[in-house]
């Protein structure tokens, strides 16, 4: 149950989409994979994977090229396509960081609030070294904690966050760029904080573009206010 904002002790990153923008490099060796099974996809539907694990996400795109595999040829693939994803993310620097986000884990931090990690991503931990963030992180859960089957939506990795935190759920604010993160975040019973459109990410608490130009305060002010007239309606 949301109580006030001003009760929050903790925030949670989701990663990918949030802090850093691998979207691109995701699509670069999901696409060599279909190209080398003899289909292609669109950029379009690499939206689609965006939040989604691994192996969800190698489902999708077989069906996309009316592909049937079976289930112990998946991780041959899987393993392919991720070997060429980290020879991308090894190349990542904290020029990648997207605009906003350290001034704003700097405010949070100054506002002694703790600070994790929710990642689907089992790479989480190598494209937070790399960027130079990993001092940040108080809690890191990321898919090399998730069973299958229990990604987001699954409340499941905001629940370890909020655990390995040592906070309530409605004391911690998750941040989050896909519809199925913002989903996971309201099972758990966090603060959701959209992060992109609101055409997509209407369900979330708030809804804000980026961290460019919002800073910690008012960010609690606009959640504030919008949890205050959610729950008089
Ligand atoms: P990996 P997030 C997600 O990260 C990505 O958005 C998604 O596209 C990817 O398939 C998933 O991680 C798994 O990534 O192959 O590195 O384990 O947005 O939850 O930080
Ligand atoms: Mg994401």
């Amino acid at each position: 149950m949301i109580d006030s904002v001003m009760n929050v002790k903790a925030c949670i990153f989701d990663l990918d989409g949030v802090i850093v923008d691998t979207a691109r490099y995701h699509f670069t060796a999901w696409r060599r994979l279909a190209n080398e099974l003899g289909f292609d996809f669109s950029e379009a539907e690499n939206e689609k994977l965006k939040g989604v694990s691994r192996r969800q996400s190698l489902n999708l795109i077989l069906e996309w090229g009316g592909i049937t595999i079976p289930e112990e040829e998946k991780t041959a693939l899987t393993d392919r396509k991720n070997e060429w994803y980290v020879e991308h993310i090894r190349q990542m620097t904290a020029d990648e960081i997207l605009p906003g986000v350290v001034d704003f884990l700097n405010e949070v931090k100054w506002a002694g609030l703790r600070v994790g990690l929710g990642s689907a991503s089992k790479n989480a931990r190598t494209i937070i070294t790399q960027v130079g963030l990993l001092e940040y992180f108080d809690a890191f859960v990321d898919g090399t904690l998730i069973p299958r089957g229990k990604g987001k939506p699954d409340p499941l990795t905001f629940q370890l966050g909020v655990e390995q935190l040592g906070v309530l759920s409605s004391e911690c604010i998750v941040f989050e760029d896909a519809a199925k993160g913002v989903t996971a975040a309201l099972n758990c019973g966090t603060y959701t904080v959209g992060i992109g459109s609101p055409e997509v990410l209407g369900h979330a608490h708030l809804v804000i573009p980026s961290f460019e130009n919002y800073r910690l305060a008012e960010v609690m002010q606009l959640l504030e206010t919008a949890t205050m007239t959610n729950s008089d309606s």
